[in-house]
């Protein structure tokens, strides 16, 4: 497995200096100065290859080509949007990056309610707690009907949660869940998000797939002609937020956009901390399954807890099987190269808890901590390197 790390560009407090000191190889980031939406040009993606070459790094990854909002919905200007996508992904692949993930999440990218909740020693994990998610839909946000989503006992829960809140607090958790995490899409206010998510939910889950296989059939020969790996990132969390639709939370998901168009440019990346927040998600089985089409991992743990909420573990303790995973990705891997393939699967520690000095600092991107990453990296890479050991 190539070891890779997130940088959020030039701007990022954890330098490509310090990436190289982690001991990653590779690189995963985005042109984010550019607008989503905005056609990427090949020399905006050359200079910024250039840039990460220079270190002794590569870009192994590009972490994300973002979609429009109104690409996913079909509305508006999205024609433009989809030549500008296409033109985006010829350019990667002709400036010589191969693989690109994105996602097909309707409104927000990665929800969290808690960016800061403190664990047994102390460290500072990201949670998403359902009670307060939703707290803030049925009763910040007094979402139309959005009380039939939840149990009424849990939303008696959510109730007493809210009125036990300061004002801060209240702020606080609106923050977390509209205003966008690093490296996600959308940032809303309140009339904003009640737009979009009205849009989204008219469409439900047959339209939004329908839409996303329609931008896989006029994008994935674009992606073969380029030599560009599209890996799809899944929903985080899995399963639906604000009563939106969601179409890439399981295997069965999974199944039907590579079904949808037949190709191995028409991947995913394996988030093993999205689809692991659900239970009856297997992620061994999903890489013995779609193998060949995974281009990319994000190795993270999580702790669910029966309503579903959950928050990020330790990357070797929690409720995923990370030995088992790596092993079974070191096994497609021999695969590979039984088939004379060369490419190895880029990696990467996805978040880290803050540690140290890191709690509470300013400019520490939530989950993209540097001390918490080069734990986990660590860590599996000590996992990577026993498991090669033994299969020798
Ligand atoms: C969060 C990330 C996501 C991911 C995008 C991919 O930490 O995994 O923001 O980059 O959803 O498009």
């Amino acid at each position: 497995m190539q070891q890779t790390w997130r940088w959020f560009g030039p701007d990022d407090p954890v330098t490509l200096e310090k990436i190289v000191q982690a001991g990653a190889s590779g690189v995963v980031t985005s042109l984010h100065h550019i607008p989503t939406g905005a056609a990427w040009p090949l020399a905006e993606v050359q200079k910024r290859k250039a840039q990460i070459e220079a270190r002794g790094l590569t870009w192994s990854v590009v972490e994300s080509i973002p979609l429009h909002n109104d690409l996913k919905t079909r509305t508006g200007n999205w024609r433009e949007l989809l030549d500008n996508y296409k033109e985006s992904v010829r350019n990667v692949g002709a400036a010589g990056v191969h693989v690109v993930c994105y996602n097909f999440m309707p409104v927000v990218d990665w929800t969290r309610t808690n960016l800061d909740y403190a664990l047994p020693n102390a460290s500072r994990a990201l949670r998403f707690e359902m009670t307060d998610f939703a707290a803030y839909d049925v009763y910040v946000l007094a979402r139309e009907g959005a009380e039939h989503d939840y149990d009424p006992e849990l939303l008696e829960r959510a109730r007493a949660r809210l009125d036990a809140m300061s004002d801060d607090e209240k702020a606080l958790l609106e923050k977390n869940i509209i205003a966008g995490l690093p490296g996600g899409e959308g940032s809303y206010d309140r009339d904003g998000i009640r737009a979009a998510i009205a849009e989204f939910i008219a469409l439900g889950n047959e339209g939004m797939r329908a839409n996303l296989f329609a931008f896989l059939e006029e994008v994935i020969p674009v992606a073969e002609e380029a030599g560009v790996r599209m890996c799809i990132h899944p929903d985080d969390p899995p399963f639906s937020l604000f009563g939106l639709p969601r179409v890439v939370s399981t295997a069965d998901d999974a199944r039907a956009l590579m079904a949808a168009v037949p190709s191995v440019h028409n991947g995913l990346t394996l988030c093993a901390g999205s689809f692991g927040a659900r239970a009856d998600n297997d992620l061994i089985g999903m890489v013995r399954e779609f193998g060949p089409q995974i281009h990319f991992v994000h190795l993270r743990n999580i702790r669910r807890e029966a309503d579903g909420s959950f928050y990020e573990s330790e990357h070797l303790d929690g409720d995923n099987d990370m030995v088992g995973l790596i092993g079974a990705l070191l096994d497609e891997e021999a695969r590979r190269t039984g088939e004379g393939r060369t490419d190895r699967i880029p990696m990467r520690p996805d978040h880290g808890h803050a540690l140290g000095d890191e709690i509470g600092q300013a400019g520490v991107n939530p989950g993209y901590s540097y001390g918490g990453r080069m734990k986990g990296l660590a860590e599996l890479r000590g996992v990577i390197h026993a498991l090669e050991h033994l299969r020798r």
